[in-house]
């Protein structure tokens, strides 16, 4: 019962945070503490552990990591090619994620991109874009470089040219979902392995920034 009085002092108090604009609490009531008795001084813990509940980073975030064109508009629907790069903006969004420590990020790839996670404190400079790699699929051809840096390292995506073709047999699919899981507190950078994405390009007919972001763990 007492439990239930509890809880039930919450659900009220939670009300009462929340629209206080329109509700108020007259002091005087609550000088004389609430209606089950309660200090008003507990109350005042409880509002404030609901608060920090509701400030509380979520245990995890979506990050759109690449995201195809709308303006002008693009039909990906067959006989179009489904996969255009020059209809790709090598977005990471939101830039810098936040999620809670133990929570995981669903980065969301769409187009030909490869998330790579370095450790706390690597800044987008410390990078080396001189250490690369080649994609190993057939295609794209010729072959793409991506960068190779292992130094804090904790994370690479899988090779993007390794994704399934599509029935036609020729484009291979670039929309897909790779989890990744951050125990410790920190700010971490998030790159593009694509080399010329994390560089940025002013080329036409689809510059496009340099390609990175944050994930920050409270
Ligand atoms: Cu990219």
């Amino acid at each position: 019962m007492k439990r239930l009085l509890t809880h039930t002092t919450m659900i009220v108090a939670s009300v009462l945070f929340l629209d206080c604009r329109s509700i108020g609490l007259p002091l005087s009531a609550a000088a004389q503490g609430s209606s089950n008795g309660q200090p008003f001084q507990a109350l005042q813990a409880e509002i404030a552990q609901i608060q920090q509940t509701l400030e509380a980073a979520p245990e995890n975030a979506t990050v759109s990591f690449g995201a195809w064109q709308t303006t002008p508009p693009y039909d990906r629907f067959p006989p179009n090619t489904p996969t255009d790069r020059n209809r790709d903006d090598h977005v990471v969004v939101p830039n810098d994620a936040i999620i809670k420590a133990g929570g995981t990020v669903n980065f969301v790839i769409s187009g030909f991109h490869q998330p790579i996670v370095y450790d706390v404190g690597t800044k987008p400079q410390d990078i080396d874009v001189n250490n690369t790699t080649q994609t190993t699929g057939v295609t794209p051809s010729p072959k793409v470089d991506l960068i190779n840096d292992s130094t804090d390292r904790i994370y690479r995506g899988q090779d993007p040219s390794l994704q399934p073709l599509d029935r036609s047999g020729t484009a291979f699919l670039q929309d897909r979902v790779e989890v990744v899981r951050f125990l410790h507190p920190g700010t971490y950078l998030v790159i593009c392995g694509v080399k010329n994405h994390f560089q940025g390009s002013t080329m036409p007919p689809n510059p496009q920034p340099p390609m990175f972001g944050f994930v920050t763990v409270k």
